[in-house]
């Protein structure tokens, strides 16, 4: 039997798609019914490069339509099966994952895409037939997935199935990012928190495309990733948390599993384990670590500085391979930080010696470190990445690291720290950087922020989240959001789209979204919710 004559107006109309891309008109293919979306494409976040909206056109997903993805192409494939496991639950729809190319349903496409769009970035475009997603890797499919999803009514965020339609508004959008570093941080040491409540949190962050999750594995309060050649660091060293809890540890198939998980949702995990200071957990775990050979007790306190390893011990370098040597094992990402923060127990010079030593341990051990930013006073190797925590706008150790060739991770405290309180009234977090509502999480510059350390020097930024005062993932929730999206959009987005005013707007719309998705965010005054 031959294709009819419907058939072969639909298969034409789709290849007239896919080979002049989406301007075409798809002339004879008779549109489907267009329905009035809820969503529009002015309100993605982070804000793309480029949108352009095709008023009068939408596109509905329906029961039978369909995933698509890149004939032969494993990676694409995986994406579209992530993307089937977001829509299904709330659509109640099959989504059947299968490769190929007819802009008809949902299609992730590693072809076509613009040059422009890079590693990481799409084109999405969305047509009465279909919602076209094209990108170069499937990183970029991955973001693409997470622009169509904020596309869709917010409540595709219920893990129930709920009622249609599940309209996209037309139009198109190109979009990649302006760093290639968008980072959020849980601090797992000062509470400790389940494989679970960690993956949870790599999902809400993947919403935003951020692409590192900075894992703060040990602090004086909790060592929380096992080492099979030191194992009481765990199990004696993690056997607490901030308050005196029951604290935690991840063995390293669960650690593993977290990896792995996170690199689905496209993040790569940057394990730290803080040294010199923040160690009372090691020092309290071996005796032998310390200078004189007693371990202190462990502690519940949020006290920072009082702990060094021991710099002239052999053992202490020892330790430090052994450790550093399995995180690597552990590790697919390049990074492996090595903290450096607050050493206000290990004096100036033998700040120096330890990272002298240290450092060319994490390059033995294939990797590029990272550390806060008061290691570069050590000067350390270029490829080494000094992540920036101060208040001020100035710090000429930092300006001369960059000018040196390092290269700079911001994470202001007084703008990314997520565990600053917004205000006086908020019950949570800390204040010691001063209160950071949404617009201060905002309204900055990475590019132009710290003095001598021009966009070039910049690798992107973090939002780091401490948890002296969390201990559950509502907790996280209601610091992170709505700051966390504020930092990746940073990160992510050109600054010629930096506005408060349509950031906050865009903002408001995410509000919904959570709602729905059972995230406990805060709902700033500065935001116009529900306008
Ligand atoms: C500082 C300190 C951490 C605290 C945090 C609290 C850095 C890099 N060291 O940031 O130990 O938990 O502030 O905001």
């Amino acid at each position: 039997m031959g294709i009819g004559g419907k058939a072969r107006r639909v298969r034409g109309a789709a290849l007239a798609l896919l080979l002049a891309g989406t301007t075409a008109v798809a002339v004879g293919a008779a549109s489907p019914a267009q329905a009035t979306p809820e969503t529009s494409l002015r309100q993605i976040v982070p804000a793309p490069v480029k949108v352009t909206p095709r008023p009068g056109v939408s596109y509905s997903l329906t029961a039978n339509a369909r995933i698509q993805t890149q004939p032969g192409s494993p990676d694409a494939r995986k994406v579209g099966e992530y993307a089937a496991e977001l829509l299904r639950p709330a659509t109640g729809y099959r989504l059947p994952v299968s490769s190929g190319v007819t802009p008809r349903g949902v299609t992730l496409l590693l072809v076509g895409a613009d040059p422009k769009v890079g590693k990481e970035g799409y084109q999405l475009d969305v047509t009465p037939w279909g919602v076209v997603i094209r990108a170069r890797a499937a990183a970029g499919l991955f973001a693409g997935v997470q622009t169509l999803r904020q596309l869709l009514p917010a409540k595709i965020e219920a893990k129930t199935k709920q009622s249609g339609p599940w309209t996209v508004p037309g139009g198109s959008v190109l979009d990649y990012p302006r760093f290639g570093h968008r980072g959020a941080m849980l601090d797992v040491a000062r509470h400790f928190f389940s494989v679970d409540e960690v993956k949870r949190y790599v999902d809400q962050i993947a919403a935003y495309k951020v692409n590192y999750l900075h894992l703060h594995l040990a602090d004086d309060q909790g060592w929380r990733i096992e080492i099979k050649s030191w194992p009481r660091l765990a199990t004696y060293g993690g056997s607490i948390e901030v308050g005196g809890g029951k604290g935690g540890y991840y063995t390293q198939e669960q650690y593993k599993s977290l990896v792995t998980y996170a690199g689905s949702r496209g993040i790569t995990v940057i394990p730290e384990i803080d040294m010199p200071g923040h160690t009372n957990a090691a020092l309290a775990s071996y005796a032998e670590l310390n200078c004189d050979g007693v371990a202190p007790p462990l502690y519940d306190g949020t006290e920072v500085g009082f702990s060094s390893l021991c710099i002239d011990k052999p053992i202490t370098y020892r330790f430090v391979d052994d450790v550093l040597r399995e995180l690597a094992a552990l590790t697919p990402g390049p990074f492996l930080h090595i903290g450096g923060d607050e050493a206000h127990s290990t004096t100036e010079p033998d700040f120096k010696t330890f990272m002298d030593k240290v450092l060319p341990l994490v390059k033995k051990h294939g990797k590029l470190a990272l550390g806060w930013h008061e290691f570069v006073k050590t000067n350390p190797a270029t490829s080494a990445v000094a992540q920036y925590w101060g208040t001020d706008t100035e710090d000429a150790d930092v300006a001369a690291a960059a000018a040196r060739g390092n290269k700079v991770l911001l994470s202001p405290a007084s703008k990314a720290y997520l565990d600053m309180k917004y205000d006086e009234n908020t019950e949570l977090g800390l204040d010691w950087a001063g209160y950071t509502d949404v617009q201060d999480a905002y309204d900055w510059n990475p590019g132009a922020y710290l003095k001598g350390v021009p966009e070039s020097a910049v690798r992107g930024v973090e939002a780091p989240l401490w948890t002296e005062t969390l201990d559950e993932s509502s907790d996280v929730e209601q610091m992170a959001f709505p700051r966390l999206p504020a930092i990746a959009e940073l990160g992510w987005s050109p600054q010629s789209t930096h506005d408060w005013t349509d950031f906050s707007k865009r903002l408001a719309a995410q509000g919904p979204r959570w709602q729905a998705a059972g995230v406990n965010y805060y709902a700033s005054p500065q935001v116009p919710w529900g306008n």
